[in-house]
């Protein structure tokens, strides 16, 4: 590992090394754990994460300051500048105010990255609004929890057919819905960039034991410590350019890798999906610096003849789901790249990672990234993280909320285990979720929905192991006849009411599910 620069003790509440982390705690140390992120010249104590005052107050400070240099591409549009920039945003955040939407109304987003998406983001959060990005692969049934849930004013969409779900979900309370461009007339001058620290910024959907999704909200201060966060820990800069192929609807590709490039004053080249090629042609194109993917990418990156391409990175980070070590190898020994693994949640945007410039060890997430403070649960070892990233609550949910913290700490679901050098390794969850491609597939929900069949009796969903999507779905079906074709009409009807990567791969027939003395499904006995 690095070695840690000098600097004066400073007695300011920070965390402190915690004793899971590094065995005997020494009650002299007040260097918190994260300090092994700092660059090689910075003092703890001249960390402040949030001291901006808010997202676009940063953004906009950064544009300032090189007004001219690229921010953002995409293959329509070409190169925007930062002034540019400023100038569209606030155009449109004119435009959102003229229609009568008022600082803490939520926006619902759901369109494939583009410029004019990207642009509406950042307009809406100078305004003050809550956006509320949704996946554009939701069927109906979703995207009506999320409106009926969120109850948006206004919702910026790129597609007709989901266009009509939002006005049909929205029923007595109408939602204005645009397109990316926000093709609405123009508006006087609005108030913008005055949203407080703890104010709302982006709520995100994400669920749990109950089936249906529950809203995060995340604030400017969660949002702009862990953008900052990762932009001093992976040493970021403004000649930093990222290729940005993950989608602007969750919070690796929108809290990370937008928000991470807006407030490094970097620039990103936006795809509209993923592929190896792809990836490999831009960053030559563009002369890209930084890639962050999910496991499944670098697997199907690993496939690819032109692997060794990736070496002109400067960085490549993974997260989402657990990386393999062999692929953590496979891309070193052919890449030339060692990847930073890190850790993340959508109520906690980043967590942990491997540092940049210390040993990034394989099959661990690294450390406490800078303002996160860690611990392991008493018993449990479930990993608890508490700081200026975590989020304050569930959108109007106060007991799933209660039953999320315990003393101020975030329960996460994960459990973890620290290496002798104090790296976090994730070895397993509480919580009952498959990760499939990076996307979190809940195994009740998919239940829920095939329960409705009325072919089917009962049903179990799983996830197993699979090389290409870490965890693949897995439907056991009791009742029904094997020769029925019950397997085929389940995918078609899964098809109709989740998003593709919810519906399961394969589904089983059983006889009976196995079942405990309460008659509750013992899952472990399907995976054997
Ligand atoms: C697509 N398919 C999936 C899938 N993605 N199936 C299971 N799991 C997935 N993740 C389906 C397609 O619908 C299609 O189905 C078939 O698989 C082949 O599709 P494809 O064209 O090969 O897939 P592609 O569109 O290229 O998508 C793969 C992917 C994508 C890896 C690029 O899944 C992706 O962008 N994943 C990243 C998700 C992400 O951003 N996660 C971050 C969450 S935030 P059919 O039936 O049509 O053949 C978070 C916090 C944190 O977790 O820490 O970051
Ligand atoms: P989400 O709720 O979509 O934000 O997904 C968060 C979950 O993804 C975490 O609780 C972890 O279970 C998982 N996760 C994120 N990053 C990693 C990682 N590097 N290794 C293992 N699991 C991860």
């Amino acid at each position: 590992m690095n070695s840690l620069p000098d600097r004066t003790p400073v007695a300011v509440a920070i965390p402190t090394i915690c004793k899971q982390q590094c065995g005997v705690p020494d009650p002299t140390e007040i260097r918190p754990a994260w300090a092994q992120h700092l660059p090689a010249g910075l003092a703890v104590a001249d960390v402040d994460l949030v001291g901006a005052g808010n997202l676009t107050r940063r953004w906009v400070a950064r544009w300032e300051t090189d007004p001219t240099a690229p921010v953002v591409f995409d293959e329509d549009g070409g190169w925007v500048t930062g002034d540019e920039l400023e100038a569209r945003t606030r155009r449109i955040a004119d435009r959102l105010n003229a229609a009568g939407l008022v600082a803490g109304d939520r926006v619902l987003m759901s369109a494939q990255a583009s410029i004019d998406l990207v642009v509406a983001h950042i307009a809406a959060l100078r305004l003050g609004l809550v956006v509320a990005p949704v996946n554009t692969a939701y069927r109906e049934r979703e995207v009506a929890h999320v409106v009926a849930d969120a109850g948006p004013r206004a919702a910026v969409v790129d597609d007709s057919e989901r266009a009509g779900w939002i006005v049909a979900a929205s029923g007595a309370n109408p939602v204005l819905v645009v397109g990316p461009e926000v093709d609405l007339p123009d508006g006087p001058g609005a108030a913008l960039d005055n949203s407080a620290l703890d104010d709302p910024a982006v709520l995100l959907y994400t669920s749990g034991t109950t089936g249906l999704p529950k809203g995060a909200p995340l604030s400017h201060r969660n949002l702009l410590a862990s953008a900052q966060a990762v932009v001093l820990a992976w040493r970021w800069t403004p000649a930093d350019r990222l290729v940005l192929a993950l989608p602007l609807f969750h919070l690796h590709g929108l809290g990370v890798g937008l928000h991470g490039a807006l407030c490094a004053g970097a620039s990103v080249v936006l795809r509209p999906g993923f592929a190896a090629d792809d990836l490999f042609d831009v960053s030559q194109t563009h002369q890209a610096s930084l890639f962050f993917g999910v496991p499944t990418m670098y697997a199907r990156l690993a496939q690819s003849a032109r692997l060794s391409e990736l070496a002109r990175l400067r960085l490549c980070v993974s997260g989402s789901a657990p990386l393999p070590a062999d692929l953590h190898a496979a891309i070193e020994e052919r890449g030339g790249q060692r990847i930073v693994e890190r850790y993340g949640m959508t109520e906690t945007v980043m967590n942990v990672s491997n540092p940049y410039d210390g040993d990034r060890v394989p099959g661990t997430v690294g450390l406490a990234l800078p303002g996160v403070d860690l611990r392991l649960d008493d018993g449990t070892d479930e990993i608890l993280v508490r700081g200026p990233n975590v989020f304050s609550g569930y959108w109007r949910r106060p007991e799933a909320t209660t039953e999320s913290f315990t003393d101020g700490w975030f329960r996460t679901g994960d459990v973890g285990a620290f290496d002798s050098n104090g790296y976090l390794k994730i070895v397993g969850r509480r919580k009952e979720l498959i990760i499939s491609g990076g996307y979190n597939v809940y195994p009740r929900e998919v239940e829920d929905v095939l329960r409705t069949h009325p072919g089917v009796g009962d049903v179990a969903v799983i996830g197993v192991a699979d090389p290409v999507w870490g965890e693949a779905v897995i439907a056991f079906v009791e009742g029904g006849d094997p020769a029925s074709g019950l397997e085929a009409a389940l995918i078609t009807f899964a098809a109709d009411q989740l998003a593709p990567y919810k519906r399961p791969k394969r589904v089983h027939q059983v006889d009976r599910l196995p079942r405990n003395a309460l008659g509750k499904v013992i899952k472990a006995e399907l995976h054997e």
